[in-house]
């Protein structure tokens, strides 16, 4: 192999090798395309090799087309024509898969004439994921060899699936024993060729019957789980249309599909977020520094977030000693992982037998924090107060051994003031964790004045660990996250005052593509929690900012939300994910009145454009203030912990495409009436006066 080619091509007696190497995950680069192409050729020619193996050095077979290359202009050999060349060898060629197989490499997989997966491996199209369908023959191959509702289901929601799943649904031929791709493929190989086989080219397989019914009855359920995206609706009408077309018009049905969904705002969204992702673990200041080792961790308050915490922890293979204030709490919450655990036995996340061993080897509730005296890293997880955070880590201070890492889990409270509580304020952190915490995948890292780098890269490490995204943020008031989640929610509030309703806005935002709106989430999340937080900033309250006295009324009613079964909604048997209060427009005429407010309306439009401004604005402050390093972490942030919709981008990202300068000039104007409110974050006055982007932010430096 010449540094070049990655592809290697070698023959062990009648079979031929075609191994992929290119690290990390062998992605379908322009120069793996072309090596394929070759190696398939040379197969053709060589005629000592009566049947070929197509493999792949390293951690995983192809996990995809070059996602890097999208945008750029193509590169021949496209995918589509070296699928379409292994698929016409009259000579087979096996696929022998491990790791993940995704999108183009499933459908290289899907080319060749016979499949073999070593156990642990993961099939999926995931194109969806990123705007896309799959565009290499994937739509119309997989249902050849899967049937219509199997294919629709993998492709609309790009979901991946175990080997032992893909052996059932005939995706693949056979499961090897053994771990090692190559020799499972060298294996299956020499059977086929003792017995005669030549497997199949799945474009000659008749395509499974297109009932409309069926299709019908998927469109309405891929529509209510894409929530606005275009691709997944396109990929089920490309595969219904393709199927009822012979396979090269489909193919070409298929093409066309791919080629418009390139061009989308979507498209670009999906796949700033999957890049910004990666990014988010990448630190500069990092690099060489060595992370503290990490085998032991406690937990302090076994609430829902402390229980998360731990059942998370469990599940990333760390040793868990959870403390509780007495035995009924620490026993309550022992019973809170435990079902956790459960849950994950359910989704067949987790075996049985594992499940037992982590609870018994593993895993303990107790009640004496002397029982963290050997823990690498602390987590406290109770309630949020400074006094009752200080506490706590004044006495982690006297237990934990010299070097443990100590970690406060509050997510808007000062961490320089939590670390000056202890005598080691280079060994505390904060790492914000999002509920539920088994879950949620978002972390951020708080890093304070004094914490030491290799704690840094200690959270970091911890966060890749626990398969969680950690995003790095400075101390403020919320973090990044709940900082600009006061922001929108504030700019929402103050429509309220002054003439909307909290179901227009809710469902204005929904339109927008988040799951929910802010009323929603605020009766999900329990309205005491603002209040508590309104009530202790009340005597540093600037008298400009607008009080929401509607939140104010329902807290101090009793109001709490779900919990409560009323908040902004009514919660009951008749309607248990909450309908409107007929009374509300009475309540809010009431406010108003006592305010001396007269309501005007509003439109769905100006909802969205003054809920958007606010975020972005505040997005753009702490970027300016260092809080966030990259606007990407910020989108990181809102797409992983508040459900901004992935098919955006992220505030950020969303802000770039629709122009800074549109934003900017809103804020402008919504400043007329409110110039406390809507002061023009420096940096975001900045861009939208040069023309600038935020992505392009700090691009000379990296
Ligand atoms: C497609 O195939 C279209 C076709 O249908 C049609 C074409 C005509 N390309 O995630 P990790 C990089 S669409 C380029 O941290 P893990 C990634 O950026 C594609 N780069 O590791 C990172 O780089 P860095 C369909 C890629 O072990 C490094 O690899 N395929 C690609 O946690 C490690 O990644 C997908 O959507 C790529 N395709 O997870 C699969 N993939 O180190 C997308 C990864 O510089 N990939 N990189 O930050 C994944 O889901 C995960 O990366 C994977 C590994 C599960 C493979």
């Amino acid at each position: 192999m010449t540094p070049a080619n990655p592809v290697r091509y070698d023959r062990e007696s009648e079979i031929a090798l075609i191994e992929i190497d290119n690290p990390p995950v062998n992605a379908l680069s322009a120069a793996v395309r072309r090596g394929l192409s070759d190696a398939v050729a040379h197969f053709a020619t060589d005629a000592g090799a009566r049947i070929a193996v197509i493999c792949c050095a390293g951690r995983t077979f192809i996990a995809g087309a070059d996602i890097s290359e999208f945008g750029k202009p193509p590169v021949e050999p496209f995918l589509p024509d070296v699928i379409d060349a292994i698929e016409a060898s009259d000579k087979p060629i096996v696929a022998a898969l491990h790791g993940t197989v995704l999108g183009g490499g499933l459908e290289v997989a899907l080319g060749a004439h016979a499949r073999v997966a070593v156990p642990g491996t993961r099939l999926g199209l995931p194109e969806v994921t990123l705007g896309l369908l799959p565009g290499a023959g994937g739509t119309q191959r997989l249902p050849r060899a899967v049937g219509l509702e199997a294919a629709i289901d993998m492709v609309t929601s790009g979901r991946q699936i175990g080997a032992d799943e893909a052996l059932r649904m005939k995706l693949i031929d056979a499961l090897a024993d053994g771990t090692d791709p190559r020799a499972a493929g060298i294996a299956h190989a020499r059977r086929l060729l003792s017995e005669g086989a030549a497997g199949r080219r799945l474009s000659d397989v008749a395509a499974p019957t297109v009932d409309p019914q069926v299709v019908e009855s998927w469109r309405g359920k891929v529509a209510k789980a894409s929530r606005g995206q275009v691709a997944p609706l396109r990929a089920l009408d490309t595969i219904a249309e393709g199927l009822a077309l012979p396979f090269a018009e489909g193919v070409a049905v298929e093409r066309r599909a791919f080629m418009d969904l390139m061009q989308t705002p979507e498209r670009a969204a999906m796949i700033h977020a999957f890049f910004s992702e990666r990014r988010a673990a990448q630190q500069d200041d990092l690099k060489g520094v060595t992370p503290r080792e990490v085998n032991r961790i406690g937990v302090i308050g076994g609430g829902t977030m402390g229980q998360g915490i731990a059942a998370s922890a469990l599940a990333a293979g760390l040793d868990v000693t959870l403390i509780e204030r007495d035995t009924a709490a620490a026993a309550k919450a022992a019973a809170g992982v435990a079902a956790m655990q459960d849950g994950a036995v359910k989704r067949g996340k987790l075996s049985a037998a594992d499940r037992d061993a982590m609870m018994a080897d593993r895993f303990r509730a107790v009640t004496d924090y002397a029982a963290l005296g050997d823990a690498d890293l602390v987590i406290e997880a109770v309630f949020e107060s400074m006094d009752v955070k200080r506490e706590v880590f004044a006495t982690l201070d006297g237990i934990c051994r010299p070097g443990a890492v100590l970690a406060t889990n509050t997510s808007y409270l000062d961490v320089n003031e939590i670390a000056a509580a202890t005598g080691r304020p280079q060994d505390v952190i904060g790492l914000h964790f999002f509920s539920p915490a088994n879950v949620m995948r978002l972390m951020e890292i708080v890093v304070a004045d004094r914490t030491a780098p290799d704690v840094v890269a200690t959270a970091f490490n911890l966060a890749k660990r626990m398969g969680k995204i950690g995003v790095r943020a400075g101390v403020c008031d919320g973090f990044i996250g709940n900082r600009i989640m006061s922001a929108y929610r504030a700019a929402a509030d103050h429509m309220v005052l002054d003439g909307a309703s909290p179901y227009q806005v809710d469902r204005a935002v929904a339109d927008f593509g988040f799951p929910m709106g802010p009323y929603q989430v605020g009766d999900l999340a329990g309205l005491d929690i603002g209040y508590a937080n309104r009530q202790r900033k009340a005597a540093t309250r600037d008298p400009r900012e607008r009080v929401p006295v509607l939140a104010d009324r329902l807290a101090e009613g009793g109001r709490l939300g779900r919990k409560t079964g009323r908040g902004y909604y009514i919660y009951d048997n008749q309607s248990p994910q909450g309908r409107p209060d007929p009374q509300m427009g009475t309540m809010l005429d009431g406010i108003r009145a006592e305010l001396g407010i007269t309501p005007r309306d509003f439109t769905d439009d100006e909802i969205r454009s003054r809920y958007m401004a606010a975020m972005v604005n505040e997005g753009a402050k702490i970027l300016d203030e260092g809080i966030a390093a990259r606007a990407s972490d910020i989108d990181v942030v809102l797409l992983h912990g508040y459900g901004f919709p992935r098919g955006k981008g992220g505030p950020m990202h969303w802000a770039d495409a629709q122009g800074l300068g549109t934003i900017a000039a809103d804020i402008a104007r919504y400043a007329e009436d409110d110039p406390y409110f809507w002061q023009a974050a420096p940096l975001l006055a900045r861009l939208a006066e040069s023309g600038g982007r935020f992505a392009d932010l700090g691009k000379d430096a990296q």
